[in-house]
């Protein structure tokens, strides 16, 4: 387990530097879909996921667009929907894919999980299986993101800490329940065959001997596994003070990322819960002044741009910032600029195709694609090399911005969701 220290040196702050920018181009790749909020990509194909269940597969030559598999019974809209989806590591062989949904049986709502077998490849049995369930106490913070560890066989589950504001229950901090966690399951075996919620074992080296592989986060709409280096990043949609990135780097586990008594680098606006000990600070954040919902990307490992190869892209969805920094959180770089012939994007998930090339999903339909970069003839070895000699510096940016924000904080302190906060959802997967 990493442990650092959640206490900054705010009387450091403000001493940084101004982001670098970097000349990086984007093009637009597809647009028309509704609502993307995934992509992944498997040989020439990319699928694109979509809020309202339908998964569509686009040819990435041609970029024709074929119907791939739509998800029934599911209720989406704000925060609710198609969240999550992954491709089982023996797909080709088995048809199952993973899907992360929000559903309501007689009035109450649920996370997801499911496994359906793609017809076309295998005859399905009972489709869809329900590997696991979890009640969700309100409509909002339902987190999102699926994918399958690097053991091909255990899956990564990021879920929300229940919703309304200030995470009332207290889930995220308690270990006993599954909200505002990063779950891992063994959807390989069923460990519950008492239990028609829990179809999944538990992996023996889980940190606390159940489903919880990291806790105290709030609302972990997007994440991702560098497969390069194993190293795993969260971005935590953060309420009314900060956002942030939380890495688990490779093989640790049991991180504790500090919602609800910490929100980024601060004590929590208005909670005063007392700060746990042994707290995993983000590797970057930022206030509310830069940006107030972020949208977690991935390491770019990619073949078409070796100036981001090796750094990690992400973005906000409100105000459309898109940057990266290194995977230790320094070094940010601004990209926003190459989003500018694009207008507004509201950033509702970034996306790999099969070469891990990046894409950038916009919320009105629209997909984006990093265009080649001049010095792309640079080797991917030779960037590898340079990552793999860097060594973890402090995150100056992220000092600066603390500073910003205890400055700012009385003026910005937001209390629990209101119903008309609650009433704009529509306008975000992410709140
Ligand atoms: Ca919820
Ligand atoms: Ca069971
Ligand atoms: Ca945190």
């Amino acid at each position: 387990m990493r442990i650092l220290s959640v206490a900054m040196p705010l009387s450091a702050a403000i001493l940084a530097a101004t982001p670098a920018t970097a000349a990086i181009s984007v093009s637009s790749f597809s647009s028309g879909f509704s609502q993307p909020v995934f992509l992944t990509g498997r040989a020439n194909d990319l699928f694109v996921v979509q809020q309202g269940g339908v998964i569509e597969r686009v040819n990435r030559s041609t970029r024709a667009r074929t119907p791939f598999f739509t998800v029934p019974n599911i209720e989406s809209g704000g925060e609710k929907g198609l969240l999550g989806f992954a491709f089982d590591p023996k797909y080709g062989v088995n048809g199952r894919i993973y899907v992360n949904v929000t559903t309501r049986v007689n009035g109450q709502l649920f996370t997801e999980i499911r496994r359906y077998t793609i017809p076309s490849l295998r005859v399905a049995p009972a489709d869809p299986q329900v590997i696991l369930r979890i009640a969700q106490p309100f409509d909002n913070h339902n987190g999102g993101w699926i994918d399958f560890a690097r053991d091909g066989r255990s899956l990564l589950i990021a879920t929300g800490d229940g919703g309304s504001g200030n995470d009332p229950q207290n889930n995220a901090q308690n270990r006993n329940s599954l909200l505002g966690k990063v779950l891992r399951i063994d959807v390989s075996r069923d460990g519950f065959p008492a239990d028609p919620d829990r179809n999944y074992a538990i992996p023996a080296d889980n940190p606390f001997g159940n489903e919880v592989y990291a806790y105290g986060l709030r609302n972990p709409w997007r994440g991702s596994i560098d497969r390069t280096t194993g190293d795993i990043f969260v971005g935590d949609v953060g309420q009314g003070a900060y956002e942030e990135i939380n890495r688990l780097v490779a093989g640790s586990s049991g991180q504790n990322f500090g919602w609800r008594p910490l929100e980024g680098p601060i004590p929590t606006p208005g909670i005063g819960d007392p700060i746990p000990a042994g707290t995993t600070a983000p590797i970057f954040s930022y206030d509310h002044s830069i940006g107030r919902s972020v949208t977690g990307g991935y390491v770019f490992r990619g073949t078409r741009n070796a100036d981001l190869f090796g750094r990690y892209i992400f973005g906000d969805f409100i105000t459309g910032k898109l940057w990266s920094i290194s995977p230790t959180g320094s070094d940010l770089q601004d990209l926003t600029s190459a989003l500018a012939p694009f207008g507004s994007v509201n950033i509702a998930s970034f996306g790999e195709d099969a070469n891990r090339n990046l894409y950038i999903l916009g919320y009105d339909g629209r997909i984006l694609r990093f265009n080649n970069s001049l010095s792309s003839a640079r080797t991917a070895q030779s960037s590898i090399a340079a990552f793999n000699s860097a060594v973890p510096e402090p995150t100056s940016w992220a000092l600066m911005l603390t500073g910003f924000g205890l400055i700012g904080l009385a003026l910005r302190r937001r209390p629990a969701d209101t119903p008309a906060q609650k009433s704009g959802e529509n306008r975000q997967p992410p709140d």
